[in-house]
This record gives structure tokens, sequence and C-alpha cells, in this order.
């Protein structure tokens, strides 16, 4: 059994998709074992996003984190690190296949950063390192 840290990021929430996409999340048979609006401080998105400083969209990325609040979700179920991504679908949401979450939900609005409606962890360590942040 294993737990990941989904966020329905600003993008989703703002888009009243936070339903669906839990929706989503229940019927593939995941766990929601904590769930909470979050509006984080720029402090828990440097700490969040780390492995990403220095590349050029980290500042736009941090900045749409702080646009509005995100759903944070700790997700329980066998293989839930690569099932959530999978079912997320890839970064980019213009290409993501249909039938992920950002396939069908999202595309490219022409803005400077990927708004691709949600996050997931990609590792243990990740997850629990993330899971840490968000819900201490
Ligand atoms: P996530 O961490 O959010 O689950 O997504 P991911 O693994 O698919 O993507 P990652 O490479 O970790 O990037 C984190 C987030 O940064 C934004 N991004 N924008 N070139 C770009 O404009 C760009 N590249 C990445 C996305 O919001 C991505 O989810
Ligand atoms: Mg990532």
């Amino acid at each position: 059994m294993q737990h990941t840290l989904v966020l329905v990021k600003p993008d989703g929430v703002a888009r009243g998709l936070t339903g669906r996409i839990l929706a989503r999340i229940e019927a593939k048979g995941y766990v929601i074992e904590d769930l909470r609006l979050v509006h984080p401080e720029r402090a828990l998105l440097e700490e969040h996003y780390a492995e990403h400083q220095g590349k050029p969209f980290f500042e736009p990325l941090v900045e749409f984190m702080l646009s509005g609040p995100s759903v944070a979700v700790r997700l329980s179920g066998d293989r839930v690190i690569e099932g959530f991504r999978s079912l997320a679908g890839t970064t980019d949401p213009t290409t993501a296949a249909p039938g992920t979450i950002r396939g069908d939900l999202g595309r490219d609005w022409g803005l400077p950063v990927q708004q691709n409606l949600v996050h997931g962890s990609d590792s243990e360590e990740s997850s629990a390192r993330e899971l840490a942040l968000w819900f201490g």
C-alpha cells in the first residue's frame, strides 16, 4: 500500500473542476485519506518545487501556484503513485492522452507555465517529503 500527494492546482479549483477530478480518482478505486483547501505560502511552494529551482519556468510556476488555493489530498492505494500519474496524463495538457485528467480537461492557454490541473508525487521519497510539507 502506497500514499501519494495529489494537488488540484489553482486552475482546477478556479475552473470548478475539483469535484470531477476527485470523482475520477475515487472511481479508479483510490482512497481519500485526508483533504484540505490550502492557500500556500511562497516558502512552501519553493520547497515543494525545489527540484525545479533555477529552471526558466520556476518563478512563473510559483506565481501560478500562489494565484489561488489548491486542494491537497492524501491518497492511498496499491501502486497509487504511478497509478495517479497515469490517470493525470503527461505534463503538457495539449498532448496528454485523451482519457486522462489533463488530456480530457486541460489545454494550453498560451501562458508562461503549463496550467495542467493536478500534481502527483513522482516517487515514494517525493510523496513522503510532499505529504509532510502539505499536511505537516
Ligand atoms: P507535477 O510535478 O505537477 O505533478 O507535474 P509533472 O511531474 O508532470 O511536471 P514537472 O516536470 O515536475 O513540472 C512541474 C510543473 O511545472 C510546470 N511546468 N511548466 N515548460 C513549462 O512551461 C513547464 N514545465 C513544467 C507544470 O505545471 C508542471 O506540472
Ligand atoms: Mg513533477
